[in-house]
């Protein structure tokens, strides 16, 4: 098995926290996303979205999409579950995970790649605009998250899960994308510092 991993783009560094947490180690092959490898033929052929990150099972099927990937790992290894270990809590979490993907994580990256000059290569047309609006979505997201967590220490409940790790990523890649975080979002603030203590967080 082994990963077909981007170094420090967002979704790789998702399954690289989430498999840092489970404590699971495997092979890693790293791709160079400004350089376009995820665009060759050989990529396509793993996934047809040509997106990183990519999971190579033995038998070579290939898992492409950051949540499928994660998934596989918790139900495979259940350890330091950060999926749900009942019908509910695993409602909860992914009700929690695609609330802050699609409305903290996409709009992050829709800001970067419409208003950063370094993100020209992989998003020829670039609409200032476009990153403008996502700009203020990725902010207005901010201000719930923020008042959510008055009331608990992670997002999805009392213990750190996946949603976790994909608040933090955005958080973390809202520099590039010339977001800031409200000086006033004290639960925000408080929540980002928990997560950036973990091990897990740090920068390989
Ligand atoms: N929905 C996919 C998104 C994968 C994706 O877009 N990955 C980015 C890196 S964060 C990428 O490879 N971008 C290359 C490109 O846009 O050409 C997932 O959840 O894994």
């Amino acid at each position: 098995m082994r990963l077909h991993d981007g170094g420090r783009a967002p979704n790789p560094r998702r399954v690289q926290i989430f498999l840092k947490e489970k404590g699971i180690e495997i092979e890693r092959v790293q791709y160079d996303i400004n350089a376009l490898e995820q665009k060759s033929e050989a990529f396509t052929k793993m996934n047809p979205m040509q997106g990183l990150p990519v999971l190579e099972l033995d038998d070579g099927t290939f898992l492409s999409e950051t949540v499928a990937i994660c998934r596989y790992f918790d139900e495979t290894v259940p350890e330091h579950n950060l999926m749900g270990k009942n019908p509910l809590e695993k409602a909860q979490i992914e009700m929690w995970q695609r609330r802050v993907e699609l409305n903290f994580l996409l709009p992050v990256a829709f800001s970067f790649r419409h208003l950063h000059p370094g993100a020209g290569k992989i998003e020829p047309v670039q609409i200032a605009e476009w990153g403008e609006i996502n700009q203020g979505r990725a902010a207005r997201f901010m201000a719930i998250l923020d008042r959510e967590l008055a009331s608990r220490d992670y997002i999805a409940g009392e213990r750190f899960t996946i949603a976790d790790i994909t608040a933090f990523v955005a958080c973390q890649f809202m520099k590039p994308a010339r977001i800031s975080m409200d000086e006033a979002q004290a639960n925000l603030r408080a929540w980002f510092a928990r997560i950036d203590a973990r091990p897990s967080t740090a920068f390989d």
